[in-house]
């Protein structure tokens, strides 16, 4: 079991470090957005993942604490980017309400340089059912730093479509198990093409995640979604991967 100690101490010890994940334009293939997807190299266990220790943190506030480290590593990576590629950052729920999220992402857009309207915050589903007005407020002041915000895992959890009214998404991440289906039968093809033509309408961008077979691509290339992202183009590459990566044409 992980400990909450070991994990104030891989802080210490920057026994985390950031993987990343191209998003890819439908429309161009470049790259247009790289995500930041946190790694932990424990010295006796090894790599762990997010899947295991994320949720320990959010029991405590090692969430936000972890949170910072990883909005201001990925914000300085980005700053050496080509200023066409943004960074997407993951940001809990817990992080988000237990903390000035809005002082906290300004801080680090100051420290690192980055422009605002380089960095995306994908939040989960899991927030929108907290005290919305002050969600409302903060997401706002989010996007007058120039911040896209970011749905993500669109279509799981309770997805209510009045969220879509209530909140200012600029985007919305499919959530990849729609993407794993498209080749087993009508109906998941049926709720994508649904919900790029709910995206179109609304302005709001889409981008389908967990994109593993040409099939499954060539049915997004035909509903137009607008990015996407997964296996069939890279997997989560280390930090030293990505500046080559940047021109490649996909
Ligand atoms: O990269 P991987 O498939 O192992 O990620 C598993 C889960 O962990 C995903 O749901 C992903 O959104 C989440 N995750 C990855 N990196 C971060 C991070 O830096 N912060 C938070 N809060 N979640 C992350
Ligand atoms: O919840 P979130 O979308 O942030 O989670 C992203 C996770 O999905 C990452 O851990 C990443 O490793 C994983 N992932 C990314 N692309 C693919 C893919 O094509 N197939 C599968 N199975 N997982 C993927
Ligand atoms: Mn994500
Ligand atoms: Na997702």
């Amino acid at each position: 079991r992980i400990l909450e100690q070991e994990m104030h101490q891989a802080l210490e010890e920057e026994e985390f470090r950031l993987c990343y994940q191209p998003m890819i334009s439908a429309d161009s293939g470049y790259i247009c957005c790289m995500e930041a997807l946190i790694r932990w190299d424990h010295p006796i266990r090894g790599e762990i993942s997010p899947g295991e220790f994320i949720s320990i943190a959010e029991q405590s506030n090692l969430i936000v604490e972890i949170g910072k480290w990883t909005l201001l590593t990925a914000c300085r990576a980005a700053a050496d980017w080509p200023d066409n590629v943004c960074v997407s950052v993951n940001v809990a729920a817990t992080h988000f309400m237990r903390s000035d999220i809005v002082a906290d992402v300004a801080t680090v857009l100051e420290s690192t340089g980055l422009d605002g309207r380089r960095l995306e915050i994908e939040i989960t589903e899991g927030l929108l059912i907290e005290d919305s007005e002050d969600v409302i407020n903060r997401l706002a002041a989010l996007k007058r730093l120039g911040c896209a915000i970011v749905m993500d895992d669109f279509g799981t959890g309770y997805s209510s479509l009045s969220y879509l009214l209530k909140f200012p998404f600029d985007r919305l991440k499919i959530d990849q198990s729609f993407i794993a289906d498209i080749g087993r039968g009508a109906s998941a093809r049926a709720i994508l093409m649904a919900i790029a033509s709910l995206g179109e309408n609304l302005g709001i961008k889409i981008t389908a995640e967990g994109v593993e077979t040409r099939e499954q691509l060539s049915f997004l290339q035909d509903i137009a979604c607008d990015q996407l992202q997964g296996y069939l183009f890279s997997q989560p590459v280390p930090h030293a991967d990505v500046a080559p990566m940047m021109l490649r044409n996909f």
